[in-house]
């Protein structure tokens, strides 16, 4: 069974989202996520031109060793746009392999260590009476693992903060907008935000946050040690992670769990973090961690080092990683929490799938593959258009990271 067909769709049903759809000479396909959000057409030109032509008449059974084909042979390694292409290639080709089995993806990663995966859902508001809300809202919906961000005062614009509630994945203009952010006003009003949340809420609802990578070692040290009586599951991204013994710091301060990892692209980009156990949570996902292999190569260290996952899945991600990440999520034994938005009607009508959420929990489907694909004149009829994620600038415009 050879591989017969490559194509490389860009499509935007509100965001862009970049699939590479392969079809084997016996007329079976497989869907792959490449979307690298903001640099969509890096991804999706990288593929045309450089893989599309490597991937024509190779065994499409061969996932190892058209990984590290793909890998090593391109010389140039690592990086989010070689790994999201890799990602994809390899996403199909497990599509292509279940579908061919008869099995859900899943029962070939060694089947179910779990009933369901638990997800974590998004409350943020301006205000902390609006945060309670959203709280509150979320609950109602079934979900156990809630991410709180809220609005600071001074800062017209926080990281993960709307107006209405809404998920916050802001992708505006070509040209991004710019924020402007203060760690010191940040600093001092988190901690009561997280005081009002337990206090209204209890202890029994696993509670998050988002840094966003905007503070030093030190003064994440300093956030982590005030939020310890809120009992945090995860403190994600205090710092960015370029400089992985930058956490050791933070550790030797506060028993505040640490997540890192939705930017890292291969397992040399957490080694030391997990090795040493500066971390609880490694977040990479399928589409820019070099697919469900090497994914699963990451987790499998972070099993060792009693690190357990924590897959990023925002809705900049497409249906067909959220699918290929809750088969994942289901069979490895270290799995933690999976990050959930739910896409919009129109994405879901182009990307339609059988993974179904109910009671804080998304299920994988049960159709052999992953059990999702694209519908490509659907897909055709919504064109790409340039989108950036923001810039951020500390009050004195110095560029800060956003
Ligand atoms: O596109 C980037 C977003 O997906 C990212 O900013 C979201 O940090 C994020 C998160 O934790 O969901
Ligand atoms: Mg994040």
């Amino acid at each position: 069974m050879k591989i017969a067909d490559a194509r490389v769709i860009v499509t935007c049903p509100g965001r862009n989202f970049v699939t590479l759809k392969l079809v084997t000479d016996d007329g079976v396909t497989g869907v792959g996520d490449a979307t690298l959000v903001g640099r969509e057409i890096a991804v999706a030109s990288y593929l045309t031109e450089h893989v599309v032509p490597l991937l024509i008449g190779r065994e499409a059974d061969r996932i190892e060793d058209t990984w590290q084909y793909l890998y090593r042979g391109a010389y140039w390694r690592r990086g989010p746009v070689t790994m999201s292409a890799i990602a994809a290639v390899d996403t199909a080709l497990w599509d292509i392999k279940g579908k061919v089995a008869g099995l859900p993806v899943y029962q070939l990663l060694g089947g179910r260590s779990r009933d369901g995966v638990t997800v974590y859902g998004h409350a943020n508001a301006p205000t902390v009476d609006g945060l309670l809300a959203e709280m509150a809202h979320h609950l109602d919906l079934g979900y156990r693992a809630i991410r709180v961000q809220c609005g600071v005062p001074g800062l017209a614009d926080t990281y993960g903060v709307t107006q209405d509630g809404a998920a916050h994945e802001p992708t505006g203009a070509a040209v991004p907008a710019e924020t402007v952010w203060s760690s010191e006003r940040y600093l001092t009003h988190v901690p009561s935000v997280f005081a009002q949340v337990r206090s209204e809420f209890g202890p029994e609802v696993k509670l998050l946050h988002d840094v966003h990578h905007r503070l030093t070692p030190i003064e994440a040290a300093r956030l982590g040690k005030a939020l310890e009586p809120y009992a945090l599951t995860w403190l994600e991204d205090p710092v960015p992670a370029e400089l992985q013994e930058g956490f050791r710091l933070i550790r030797q301060h506060t028993t505040t769990p640490l997540a890192v990892g939705e930017v890292f692209n291969t397992v040399w980009d957490c080694q030391q973090l997990i090795t040493e156990q500066l971390i609880d949570y490694v977040r990479a996902t399928v589409v820019h961690a070099g697919g469900i292999t090497h994914l699963r190569r990451i987790f499998d260290l972070a099993h060792l080092y009693h690190v357990r996952s924590g897959s990023h899945g925002t809705t900049t991600l497409s249906p067909v990683c959220l699918a290929a990440a809750l088969h994942l999520d289901v069979s490895i034994p270290n799995f933690g929490l999976q990050e959930y938005l739910p896409h919009t009607e129109a994405t879901d009508a182009v990307f339609p799938h059988s993974y179904r959420f109910a009671d804080g929990c998304l299920h994988p489907s049960e159709e052999p593959g992953l059990g999702v694909d694209i519908d490509e004149e659907l897909a055709a009829r919504h064109p790409y258009r340039p989108a950036s994620l923001p810039v951020n600038r500390l009050e004195d415009c110095t560029l800060h990271n956003w």
